[in-house]
This record gives C-alpha cells, structure tokens and sequence, in this order.
C-alpha cells in the first residue's frame, strides 16, 4: 500500500512535536525550577545583627541540598559579595560569596562561598556554590541570580544584602490614580513598595480622590476662571483675553478689520470699542452713520438747516442773507437800485425779508 505524501508528511510533524519537548534544554531560571526563599532574619540589616554573646542554635542553611534557590521580598536580592563580618544576618557566621560574579545571562559558574572565623579571618572555610544568572541589569536591584548552595555548618549561613525594586519590575499591584514608590521591604507590612496618590490625587483615607485645585483663589492668573479637571485643572482667559505663556492678556481686537468697526476702532481691556468721527454716531456698536443735526436740533441755524453726509449748513430764506453761515441778516433792498424793482417815483421801504415800493 502506498502512502499519500501529504499523510507522510503529517507523520513526520506529529513524531516531531512528540520529541522536540523533550529535547527542551533545562532551565534553572524557569518559575518551576528553583525555589524561592523569603526569609528575613537573613538579610544583612541593623536588626539581625546579633550579640557576641548570643548562644546557639544560630539560623543556618543546613536544610539547602543542592537545589537552586532565589532570594526576594525580605529576603533581600542575592547573597552578599563581601565580607560582612561576624554575628550578623541573624546567624553567628555570615556567609558570602568571592570573587567575580557572572555578567553574563543564563550563564552558570561556580563560585567560593566563604565562611568567617573571626572578625579578622573572613574566609576560614570555603563551601562550593553555584550561580546562574537569570537576568543582568545595570540597576543591581534588578538583577536576578539564583544559587545551587551547599550545606552550611549549624552556626553559618548565607547572608543577603540588597532590595528588589519592585516598581521598575513591574512587580507590584496599586489601586487607580497612584503609583508604585520602592521602599526596603518592610517586614510589618510584608511589603517593598508603597502606592502613592500620582500628582493632582489625595488621600481620603480609602482612596486617592482628585484635588480641586481651584480652592485656591491664586492658582490662577488674573483675568481668568479655574476650571477643576480629574487630575489636574485648567485656567479659563475671561473673555476678550487670550493666555500668553501662563497668564492671560488682554486681545488687541482692532488689529484685526479694525474690530469690525466701520470707521474707528478703541482698543480696551478685556474688549474693544467703536468710535465715529464728527458728526456721526453709532448705530448699533459698530457701524456710524451721520447725525441729522438739522432733525435732532443739533444746528445754530438761524433759519433754515440742511443736513449733509457728516455735518450740516444753514440756509436763509429769500431777502436775508448769511453772514456767518449760521445767522441770516436782512438784506435792505433799497440801498442799491439794483436790488429792488421799484418804479423811479415810487419810495422804497424795506421790510424783514423784503421792500415795500409806495407811490
Ligand atoms: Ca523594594
Ligand atoms: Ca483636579
Ligand atoms: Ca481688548
Ligand atoms: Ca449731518
């Protein structure tokens, strides 16, 4: 019986993804891989310093056999590289690491682990041990080391130093509007960081709840509103001001089409305003238009007004005669023959605004 191609080729692709797990190199750095240990009184801090006098039993490592372990929480974050004395890290003998560490990712090396005799002779017993490096960061906080550790004596054993940065880890939970602030983990509260309220919160006792920054009546400039936003707040120009840089100044709006206005504009603060020339007025705030003197009694004429486009001029009724443009005089038409028609025997009498001839 001959087989299709393509069921060879599906034989050939289920053997692999039978083998290939298997294959699968072991890593020490995987979760499931090396335990974790958190415990505080290891840690080379001020109170797990102990008398000289103290007597056993000490804390050793007697229980570790070989398997990988990893230090965090109070535990600190990877065993100490020098030499830290007696009667501290809550043992009699602190234990700790010579030489170079690796630099080098996922890279195993074996290393001295040195146990003190005294305060002067630090390294009067060498265990073997093993480190892997399962991250490198230049931030030594970050870096994450796993050991392979060999049996302590009763009064030794291995002493940490340093503090996880949980925070640059990611490792951390925080409610809404705070954030992650690193701190040494902290045996009471079993925690290494805190959640701070971010700028713009507070706290309210349960949670971080918005500031209403415009409490403050001088957190904003002049000439302007406070408007509270979640987080923050915004400063709102008054109208007819603009913001220039942080403050709010007053808009030039006459440089622009002159504001609108149809002859002449007046810059103010916080507006503007329209102004005619002589002998025009406002209609609404922005277009003049001529005054009729003549019809509002604004003329000083004696007799007749006639309004023109921007003022107005006096007219005289016949027989009389401007002298000023405003008062009429009457004319004497019988000074001058020429301007009356009386007949030669007639005698001529002049009257307001015209001549009387009488034979
Ligand atoms: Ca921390
Ligand atoms: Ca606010
Ligand atoms: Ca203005
Ligand atoms: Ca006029």
């Amino acid at each position: 019986m001959k087989f299709p191609m393509v069921m060879v080729h599906l034989l050939y692709f289920a053997l692999l993804t039978l083998i290939v797990p298997s294959l699968a190199q072991f890593e020490p750095c995987d979760d499931e891989h090396h335990e974790m240990t958190y415990e505080a009184w290891r840690k080379d801090t001020s109170a797990n310093y102990m008398s000289s006098s103290s007597t056993a039993p000490f804390n050793n490592d007697n229980r570790f056999n070989s398997e990988w372990i990893g230090f965090a929480g109070a535990a600190g974050v990877s065993i100490a590289t020098s030499c830290r004395g007696m009667n501290k890290c809550g043992t009699r003998k602190p234990v700790w690491l010579v030489g170079d560490m690796p630099t080098v990712e996922h890279t195993t090396f074996d290393v001295d682990a040195c146990i003190p005799d005294n305060e002067t002779n630090c390294c009067a017993q060498i265990l073997k041990v093993s480190v892997r490096t399962c991250r490198i960061s230049s931030d030594s906080s970050q870096s994450f080391l796993i050991y392979k550790l060999a049996t302590t004596p009763t009064d030794a054993a291995y002493c940490t130093v340093g503090d996880r940065n949980e925070c640059l880890d990611n490792d951390y939970t925080c409610p809404a509007n705070t954030r992650c602030v690193d701190k040494v983990f902290d045996t009471t509260d079993n925690k290494g960081y805190n959640c701070e309220c971010i700028d713009g919160y507070t706290f309210n006792g349960q949670s971080c709840v918005d500031d209403n920054e415009c409490v403050d009546p001088n957190i904003c400039s002049s000439n302007s509103v406070c408007q509270n936003t979640v987080g923050s707040y915004r400063c709102i120009c008054n109208s007819g001001y603009q913001m220039v840089g942080t403050t709010c100044q007053d808009v030039n709006e006459c440089l622009v089409n002159k504001g609108g206005c149809s002859h002449q504009c007046l810059n103010t603060a916080g507006g503007y305003l329209c102004r005619c020339p002589r002998g025009f007025e406002l209609s609404g705030t922005s277009t003049c238009v001529d005054i009729d003197e003549c019809a509002s009694n604004l003329d000083s004429c004696e007799q007749n007004c006639v309004n023109t486009i921007g003022y107005y001029f006096c007219q005289c009724w016949g027989g009389y005669d401007t002298t000023d443009h405003t008062n009429c005089l009457d004319i004497d038409e019988c000074a001058s023959p020429v301007d009356n028609t009386c007949h030669n025997n007639a005698t001529c009498t002049n009257t307001a605004g015209s001549y009387i001839c009488t034979l």
